[in-house]
C-alpha cells in the first residue's frame, strides 16, 4: 500500500495555504514521509514567517531558502540535505514564473527578457534540481514536477509559460532517459485549473474554471489534495515502473475535443 515511511522528500514551491505544492506536502506527510520545505525568501522575511507556520504541522526537518535564480543557495540547499539526510529520496519541483505583461495580449509580443525569464525559472530550474538531486539520490528516487496543458495545445493567454511547460515536460523524457539506470524515476503530473495565487493574479481564471466544470467528464476542477494524491503514488513504489511520464489530473478535461 502506498508507504513513504523512511523516504525523505524536499518540495518546493509552497507560497500559502492554496498552493498546489502545499496539497502535495500535506498528501507526502500523510504517507509517512519526511519533509524539507524550500521557500523563496523575500527582503523582509515575512514569506519566510508565512510559509513556516502553514507548515509547521508537518513538522519539516528541514526549512530552507531556495531561489533558483540563485546557485550558491541551491548549493546550499542540498549540501544541507547531505549533511542533514544522507539521503534524499524524493524531489519535487513547483515552481514557475513569467512576467505578468507576458501572459496576455499577443503571444508574438514576448520579449527576449520574458521569454529567457520564463524558461529559466520555470523550466531549466528542474534540469538543475535534478542534476543536484542526482548525487543524494543513492538509494534510487523519484522526481516530480507540474506542468498545465497550455505547454500541449493553445490556451488563450497562458503564451510564453505555454512555452516553458513544453520544454519542462521535454525535460521530464530526457532526465528519466538519463537517471533511469541509477532508478531514479521522473514524471509530471498535469494539473487542470486551480484558483492559487499564480492563477489568481492571472485575468479571466474564474471564466476558465466555469468552462471546465462544464465541459470535463467529471463536471467540476481538481484540488490541490488531488494532485497531492496523485504525487504521493508517483513518488512511491506502487508506481516504480512508471517513469517520464505527464499524468494528467485534470477531472479528464484533457480528452475532450469539444
Ligand atoms: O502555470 C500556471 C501559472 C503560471 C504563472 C502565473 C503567473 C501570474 C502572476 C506564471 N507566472 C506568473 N506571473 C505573475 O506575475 N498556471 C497553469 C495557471 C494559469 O496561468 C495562466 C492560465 C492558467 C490556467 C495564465 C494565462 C492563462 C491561463
Amino acid at each position: 500500500m502506498l508507504n513513504l515511511t523512511g523516504k525523505n522528500a524536499l518540495v518546493t514551491g509552497i507560497a500559502n495555504n492554496r498552493s498546489i505544492a502545499w496539497g502535495i506536502a500535506q498528501q507526502l506527510h500523510k504517507a509517512g514521509a519526511n519533509l524539507g520545505i524550500t521557500y523563496l525568501a523575500d527582503e523582509k522575511g515575512r514569506h519566510e514567517r508565512k510559509v513556516a507556520e502553514l507548515v509547521e504541522p508537518l513538522n519539516p526537518s528541514l526549512y530552507l531558502p531556495c531561489n533558483v535564480q540563485d546557485d550558491a543557495e541551491i548549493q546550499t540547499t542540498f549540501d544541507t540535505i547531505r549533511d542533514k539526510w544522507g539521503k534524499l529520496d524524493i524531489l519535487i519541483h513547483c515552481l514557475a514564473f513569467a512576467g505578468k505583461d507576458e501572459l496576455s495580449g499577443d503571444f508574438s509580443n514576448t520579449s527576449r527578457k520574458g521569454f529567457t525569464q520564463a524558461l529559466e525559472i520555470s523550466a531549466y530550474s528542474l534540469v538543475q534540481l535534478s542534476a543536484a538531486a542526482k548525487p543524494l539520490m543513492t538509494e534510487g528516487g523519484s522526481i516530480l514536477t507540474l506542468t498545465y496543458l497550455g505547454g500541449v495545445r493553445v490556451v488563450p493567454n497562458y503564451n510564453v509559460m505555454g512555452i516553458a511547460k513544453a520544454a519542462l515536460e521535454m525535460n521530464v523524457r530526457y532526465l528519466a532517459a538519463e537517471l533511469g539506470p541509477q532508478n531514479i524515476r521522473v514524471n509530471g503530473i498535469s494539473s487542470g485549473p486551480i484558483r492559487t495565487l499564480a492563477s489568481s493574479a492571472v485575468g479571466g481564471i474564474l471564466d476558465m474554471i466555469h468552462h471546465v466544470e462544464k465541459i470535463a467528464p467529471l463536471r467540476r476542477t481538481v484540488t490541490q489534495i488531488e494532485v497531492g494524491n496523485t504525487a504521493a503514488f508517483l513518488c512511491s513504489d506502487l508506481a516504480s515502473g512508471i517513469t517520464g511520464q505527464i499524468v494528467y489530473v485534470d477531472a479528464g478535461y484533457e480528452i475532450m475535443g469539444m
